[in-house]
């Protein structure tokens, strides 16, 4: 098993590791970031049964398929699964599936991969079983294509003609208490804790349940508690021996709209720091619901006179490092549960320090709401005011946006965050984004786009349209 090239999350793939481990199976596990040739190099050497990919962020799956395609040029026999919280039943039928002729499986979870790789290693199933995924991933692929028909979109002209309606007229937007970047090279994980969001822990673990409810859940309450008993356990000893160091970074610049889906980022000589682009829905809508793109919650810039008001964004990128030298120590002694557990929590951790630092954006560094007064058990519902959309998340899914992301902020230099060939963040443990403070500002998912759109971003990104094609392929009906 691999989490493939240019991503570095694991945390699944582990998982999924223990519980075939614990059902007999042996499991050569190649770690993150591994290149097909070294997978599928290893895999013919030690004479596998089946091959896992796992990947977390969408330009993955692209990889998934050149793996696939990679087998077949080879020759490989052995079925190849697919799983990671990017890649879906859907992706699997349509784009790697056929790229390769001896199976092909896509693996929701942990708990399936173990009848799954039973009825591929079972020569009284196998071909059963890969016959009837065979037929499933056809009638897939056959949906996938009436679907695709069936979408409604209203043109790209239309669709900026209807966003998001803001009455701009008596808005002044709040200047920046601080403008360019701040540093933050060890923050307190004492404070970072506090704002820890327990329920995606859970979910980590394959708990269903709210937190903290689910902590007396009749069914998993007990094993719920212990959980998070021994979560509290490691987070005691990752504070107070130090284990983990919290770096982050991040700025605000002035925001000078300059067309309904460019945003030019300056500094304060007016210099132009950066192009943003982003992308608008263009699926049909009901009357009266706006067509949204983030660039809408920037106020429209008009040259001179007293509408020469700008309007400013934001930026960051966290950090949780040195996790390497504890996982190892956990590698050593066998101890898969605290490696999970180790990993899980430094995800707690990264996330927890983006919602400690834009509660401090808000209040402090922006200052746009000084005196928010809300709970931090609420502050996951997002019930606050302003954005933190991250490349990637449906909002803005063009990852490429985080070169420019990374440039205003030296993410890399100020925090310690390398970006892999299919951008994802290393360390692991990493997140970044925007900061928009409009009331209105809000999330969404930008859906499908059709092609009098991509032709005109492809235009604006000034990059070849195969690159383009490749980074937004989720997109793109
Ligand atoms: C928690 C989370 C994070 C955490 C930790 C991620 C992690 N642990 O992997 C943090 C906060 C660090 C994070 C960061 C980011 N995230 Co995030 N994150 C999630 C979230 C909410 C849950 C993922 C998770 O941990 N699930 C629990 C684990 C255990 O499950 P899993 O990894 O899926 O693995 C299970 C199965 O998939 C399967 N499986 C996995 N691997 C394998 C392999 C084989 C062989 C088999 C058989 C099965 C199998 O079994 C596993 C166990 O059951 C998802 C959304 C979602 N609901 O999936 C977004 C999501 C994965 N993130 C996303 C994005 C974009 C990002 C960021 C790029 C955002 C940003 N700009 O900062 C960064 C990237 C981080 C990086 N280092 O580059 C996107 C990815 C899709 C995309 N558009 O690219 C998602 C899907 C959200 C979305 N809807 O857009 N993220």
């Amino acid at each position: 098993m691999a989490t493939v090239k240019g991503d570095v999350h694991d945390i699944g793939k582990n998982i999924v590791g223990v519980v075939l481990g614990c059902n007999g199976y042996d499991i050569i596990d190649l770690g993150v970031m591994v290149p097909a040739d070294k997978i599928l190099d290893t895999a013919i050497r030690e004479k596998v049964d089946v091959i896992g990919l796992s990947g977390l962020i969408t330009p993955s799956l692209d990889e998934m398929v050149h793996v696939a395609k990679e087998m077949k040029r080879r020759g490989m026999t052995q079925p190849l699964l697919i799983g990671g919280a990017t890649t879906s039943r859907m992706h699997t039928a349509v784009k790697i599936a056929q790229q390769y002729d001896n199976g092909v499986v896509y693996v929701l979870d942990a708990s399936r991969s173990v009848t799954n790789v039973g009825n591929l290693l079972n020569k009284d199933t196998k071909e059963q079983f890969l016959k009837s995924i065979d037929e499933e991933y056809s009638k897939l692929r056959d949906d996938f294509a009436n679907k695709k028909s069936a979408k409604q979109y209203i043109s790209f002209a239309e669709a900026q003609a209807n966003a998001v309606k803001i009455d701009w007229s008596n808005y002044v937007p709040p200047t920046p208490a601080l403008l360019g970047t701040k540093i933050f090279a060890d923050y307190d994980l004492k404070e970072i804790r506090q704002y820890i969001d327990w329920g995606p822990f859970f979910i980590a673990w394959e708990m269903k349940g709210k937190f903290p409810e689910i902590l007396n859940d009749a069914h998993v309450g007990v094993e719920a508690t212990k959980l998070y008993n021994d979560a509290n356990a490691l987070l005691d000893k990752i504070v107070n021996e130090k284990w983990l160091t919290a770096k982050g970074v991040i700025g605000f610049w002035e925001a000078v709209k300059i067309a309904p889906d460019t945003v030019v980022l300056k500094d304060t000589h007016g210099k132009d720091l950066a192009h943003l682009e982003s992308l608008r829905q263009q699926i049909k809508k009901a009357p009266g619901q706006p067509s949204f793109s983030l660039a809408d919650f920037i106020k429209p810039y008009t040259f001179g006179g007293d509408n020469e008001i700008k309007d400013y964004m934001g930026a960051f990128a966290v950090s949780i490092h040195g996790i390497e030298p504890h996982l190892q120590k956990f590698i050593d002694d066998l101890d898969d549960y605290n490696k999970i557990m180790l990993q899980a929590l430094a995800d707690r951790l990264a996330e927890a320090f983006a919602e400690v630092l834009h509660k401090r954006v808000r209040t402090e560094f922006w200052g746009y709401i000084k005196d928010e007064n809300i709970p931090v058990e609420e502050l996951v519902k997002e019930k606050y005011q302003g954005i933190r959309p991250a490349p990637g998340y449906p909002a803005c899914p063009d990852h490429t946006e985080k070169y420019k992301l990374f440039n205003l902020l030296g993410a890399t230099e100020n925090a310690g965050i390398q970006l892999t060939e299919s951008l994802a963040m290393y360390p692991g443990a990493s997140v970044c984004g925007w900061y928009f403070s409009h009331p209105e500002s809000s999330y969404f998912g930008v859906n499908k786009i059709s092609d009098d759109q991509f032709q005109d971003y492809v235009r604006r990104k000034e990059m070849s349209v195969e690159e383009m094609s490749r980074w937004l392929a989720p997109v793109l009906d």
